[in-house]
């Protein structure tokens, strides 16, 4: 039997051409949602279209550092889109692992101007109308990066801190509203994460997960859906996930 508890919600996801908004998109329509999903790739977001073939999907490209597009997409969806009341706010990268004395300035801020200003200008741009209606849920994707440093992770890591600790004050401004909003800090997940932090080297980003059974997109689409589907009095703040083959380690030593 089909659990269609989305049916009459309206979700926006980031990311949709690829990895857990992909995943996500496709939970959400079978749960019975209408979806407007998003991505800077027009050719996936029709070749998703096309597949998945249902009037509930609305597709739009969109870069989400790029205010223009954000406010000139959302004030055009038709009826019911325009009611969006879960925000998927997922879209984000890794660039490099340099040691921060080598890194690409470039690189550091693409990751900044998407992980944290795209992602603060959607939930800007979509909060109002989740207010107005008293009614929402926002799913920020931060990562294990926000709390563990690791070497080469600097600015990246420091851009999903950001996501946690906003979302954690959304809390607070929107106390008093019926408005739930989530960090998800995912470990290893096998996506094009890794091909995007590697510049497209598929080797590299293989080397990766070699040998790990990782988490799927769809596992932590999984993850997602249960958060969004318990009760609406419950508010998970923070959710922290890792394949069992991750862990931590201790702490690094540099003697003499
Ligand atoms: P993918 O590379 O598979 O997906 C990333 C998505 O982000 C793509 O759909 C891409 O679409 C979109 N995106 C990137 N830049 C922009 C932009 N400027 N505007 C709009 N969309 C953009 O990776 P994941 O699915 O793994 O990553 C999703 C999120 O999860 C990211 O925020 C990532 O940091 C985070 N994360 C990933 C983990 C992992 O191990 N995979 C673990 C923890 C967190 P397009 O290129 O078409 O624009
Ligand atoms: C992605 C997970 O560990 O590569 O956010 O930073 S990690």
């Amino acid at each position: 039997m089909t659990d269609n508890w989305a049916s009459g919600r309206v979700a926006l996801v980031t990311g949709a051409t690829s990895g857990f908004g992909e995943a996500m998109t496709r939970r959400l329509l079978t749960a019975g949602a209408h979806v407007i999903a998003t991505g800077r790739r027009a050719d996936r977001l029709d070749a998703l279209a096309t597949e998945l073939a249902t009037a509930r999907l609305l597709t739009r490209a969109l870069d989400v550092r790029d205010q223009t597009s954000i406010d000139a997409m959302l004030a055009h969806l038709p009826a019911p889109f325009d009611a969006i009341d879960i925000l998927f706010n997922n879209a984000g990268l890794a660039l490099g692992l340099s040691k921060a004395h080598e890194a690409d300035l470039d690189d550091w801020q693409t990751m900044i101007d998407t992980n944290v200003s795209g992602l603060v200008r959607i939930t800007r741009a979509v909060l109002p109308g989740m207010v107005t209606r008293n009614r929402g849920d926002v799913i920020n994707m931060s990562s294990v990066a926000a709390s563990y440093p690791y070497p080469g992770g600097n600015v990246y890591g420091a851009t999903k801190a950001f996501v946690r600790q906003f979302s954690l004050n959304l809390r607070s401004d929107l106390l008093g509203t019926k408005i739930r909003v989530t960090s998800i800090e995912p470990g290893m997940a096998d996506t094009e994460f890794s091909v995007v932090r590697f510049n497209g080297d598929k080797t590299s980003a293989d080397k990766v997960y070699q040998g790990v059974h990782a988490m799927s997109a769809d596992d932590v689409a999984l993850v997602c859906e249960g958060v969004l589907k318990l009760p609406a009095h419950i508010n998970i703040n923070s959710l922290e996930l890792m394949p069992v083959q991750q862990a931590f380690g201790p702490f690094a030593v540099n003697r003499d």
